[in-house]
């Protein structure tokens, strides 16, 4: 008989009754023992790595759902195993963001003061601010379906995080169930572990001879990030709320209410958090919290502060991954010395050659260091791009004692060096004229304070470093074809992949090949069916997409949906850019009168679209794969999407920085003045030579109640 939904081994563990549960646990600990004798015994496994996985996952959700039925052979005891391959995706419904920093205090009052520009509101209106400190944790969405906890994720890229749901279930700090909650409710916040806890944790470690975390935040993340919530069961993990997701219906009218309203559902908010009505408030609470942190018992590493209203911060709304009505306050950074003992250069995709120093470990604010970047040849000789001395002239040379830094986050960074220290035997460092990767020439062209590889395509370090951008989130984004498997299969010589069209022929060419890719290290024959089905997943893109992918120098994500945006094809781009070449042309005009692309933009794609050999090889993907005509930019079926707007006039019910900023996010071109390409005039009152302009051309005109009801804000 074939199972059916009734078969307790294909059942949501929620499902179970008591007894289902426990007959599961001892067929799964056969299930699993007999893939161990399998795999590890008879050195044959029987079933794939993903399958072996899968059975993994759910004894221990069956085990964490019913604690009291664990076996005493219970598999997730055994040590040895092999380890899973990690933890499902989850897709947040609402972005979670990151936040933009303040590190000296006029960043502060600039902050007040771009958004009082934004919002059109005079320096004496009044605008209140939270300020929270900002845990050095891990942050963590939670999503609640009538009251019940269903998902818990990690940030992730902010798109796509990692589903941590059984793990979050055993921190205490973190409710199971809501009463009076919103329908749908995503409630965001920080896991961190308390400095006594932590301390308590790696004593632990050290009497069983194992190695402890670095510091309370690694030691929150990897608790959290562990395939078996027993393990994060038995770590102190706490957990602040200070933020939401997707609600249902709204939690209150500010910040300080929503946070309220957590409090009142049952999680915890920090009681540092504070209203202040202004700069001068907000800078003076930091100073406060500053002097508190070494007793607060857990890291901090900064003060937030948002806006208060919230129908202001619906108003303000984001940069790309930043709101504009919240800003982290960075404490100072912290400091070491240590040896330099190498510079290395490393080649990126675009051939910028980055020195790269090599230290003597060092902890810095708790972290170890053995790596920092060295910016470029002028920071390394002791002067900025202008050619004026940095660090009083002092250069950096291999066997000096620096100083380093780190602020939150950032790559660490080398501040100065002791010349006092440094040994007779240190020679200035010569930056390298050819790239160390293809033995190409390496050039730096005036005004650029970077040297790049001239290797182009034949340069391994950039062809692998392009293929890394092309599967990235942001660009192809295929499950399964990450930065690591690109470099195996760039090393493989049975089935390379060495550039982007490869990756579409993978499939046809490993057929060829007798299908050997599923007996390859790390791949079995599931693996590699779901490798070929994302492949194919992604043969259609949209063209933003694809130009993205194509890791052109200065075209990112903006100059891409730019470009999109005005060509709407494939073909249509392709063919200007083949025009453009000539620079006194029509085609070369229309792509720099594009608001937003500059020159710089407009040659480095020219340049790479017209270049004989790397549009060789976009050709040879554009033969593969089918590219979707631009559809806008966030709001696809958006009225206003690819269309040009000009606005005029005073508006009433925003600011004109608002009313462009939603514009484009909805897909529009904003531009300065009416002309033929022009679409749509939005006029408020007070509108002149503009809409006597737009009435001439006949374009369509709209007023601001017009232009909300089009856009679906009314
Ligand atoms: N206290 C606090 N930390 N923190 C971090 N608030 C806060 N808000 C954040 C982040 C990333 O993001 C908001 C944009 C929701």
């Amino acid at each position: 008989m074939s199972a059916t939904a009734a078969d307790p081994a294909k059942r949501p563990v929620e499902d179970l009754s008591p007894d289902e549960a426990a007959a599961e646990l001892a067929r799964l600990a056969t299930a699993i023992e007999a893939a161990n004798l399998a795999y590890h015994g008879k050195d044959a496994p029987e079933i794939s790595d993903a399958a072996y996985d899968a059975l993994k996952l759910r004894n221990i959700a069956i085990e964490t759902r019913f604690p009291d039925l664990k076996r005493p052979d219970s598999p997730s005891e055994k040590v040895g195993a092999s380890p899973a391959e990690g933890f499902a995706q989850v897709r947040h419904t609402v972005r979670m963001l990151s936040l933009g920093n303040a590190f000296a205090d006029q960043d502060v009052t600039e902050f007040d003061t771009r958004i009082r520009r934004y919002l059109g509101l005079p320096p004496e209106a009044h605008l209140a601010y939270t300020a929270e400190p900002k845990i050095d944790g891990l942050s963590l969405s939670l999503r609640y379906d009538d009251g019940r906890l269903v998902s818990a994720a990690t940030r992730g890229d902010g798109e796509v995080g990692e589903n941590v749901t059984a793990n979050a279930r055993t921190i205490t700090d973190i409710p199971t169930r809501l009463e009076g909650a919103p329908d749908v409710l995503e409630v965001r916040g920080e896991v961190y572990m308390r400095h006594a806890d932590f301390a308590a944790l790696n004593a632990r470690a050290a009497e069983k001879g194992e190695k402890g975390f670095a510091n309370p935040r690694n030691a929150a993340a990897g608790s959290l990030r562990q395939l078996d919530p027993q393990v994060t069961r038995s770590r102190p993990l706490c957990f602040f709320a200070y933020a939401w997701g997707e609600v249902s219906d709204p939690l209150a009218e500010t910040q300080e209410a929503a946070l309220a309203r957590l409090a009142a559902l049952g999680f915890t908010v920090n009681p540092e958090t504070s209203l202040c009505d202004g700069p001068a408030a907000m800078l003076a609470r930091y100073r406060e919290i500053e002097a508190k942190r070494a007793t607060l018992g857990y890291d901090i590493d900064g003060v937030v502060y948002k806006v208060n209203d919230l129908g202001l911060q619906r108003r303000l709304g984001f940069r790309s991954t930043t709101p504009r009505w919240a800003i982290a306050h960075k404490f100072p950074a912290e400091l070491a010395w240590t040896r330099l003992e190498a510079i290395d250069i490393q080649v990126g995709r675009t051939g910028a050659l980055s020195p790269v120093a090599r230290l003597q470990p060092v902890t810095v604010g708790g972290v170890v260091v053995s790596n920092a970047t060295l910016h470029n040849e002028d920071y390394i000789a002791g002067r900025d791009s202008t050619g004026a001395p940095i660090r009083e002239g002092r250069d950096i040379r291999v066997g000096d004692w620096v100083q380093v830094y780190r602020a939150g986050d950032v790559i660490p960074k080398i501040r100065d060096v002791d010349i006092a220290r440094r040994p007779e035997t240190a020679e200035p460092y010569r930056f390298p004229d050819h790239c160390p990767e293809c033995g190409s020439a390496a050039i730096r062209e005036a005004g650029d304070s970077v040297r790049r590889c001239t290797g182009g395509l034949i340069c391994p370090a950039q062809a692998v470093e392009k293929l890394k951008h092309f599967v990235s989130r942001a660009a192809f984004d295929i499950d399964g074809l990450g930065a690591k498997q690109i470099e195996l299969f760039f090393a493989d010589d049975a089935l390379p992949i060495r550039e982007p069209a490869d990756i579409f022929t993978l499939e046809a060419r490993d057929a060829a090949n007798l299908a050997k890719l599923k007996n390859r290290d790390g791949f079995g024959e599931t693996s590699v069916k779901k490798l070929f089905q994302a492949i194919e997943d992604k043969r259609e893109i949209p063209l933003r997409r694809l130009i993205f992918a194509l890791g052109i120098r200065h075209v990112g994500e903006t100059g891409s949906a730019l470009l999109a945006a005005h060509y709407g094809t494939w073909d249509a781009f392709a063919e200007a850019m083949d025009a453009a070449r000539d620079l006194s042309g029509p085609a070369w005009e229309d792509l720099t009168a594009i608001d937003g692309v500059g020159t710089v933009l407009a040659t480095s794609v020219v340049t790479t679209m017209t270049q004989e050999a790397e549009r060789a090889s976009i050709d040879r993907l554009i033969s593969q794969i089918t590219v979707l005509p631009d559809e806008g930019r966030t709001v696809g079926d958006s009225p206003v999407a690819g269309k040009t707007i000009v606005f005029t006039g005073t508006l009433e019910k925003m600011t004109r920085a608002e009313a462009k900023a939603r514009a484009e996010a909805l897909g529009a071109k904003v531009a300065g003045s009416v002309s033929a390409k022009t679409d749509l005039l939005v006029a408020g009152p007070g509108a002149g030579s503009k809409a006597t302009k737009a009435a001439e051309l006949g374009i369509a005109t709209l007023d601001e109640d017009g232009w909300l009801a089009l856009i679906g804000e009314t």
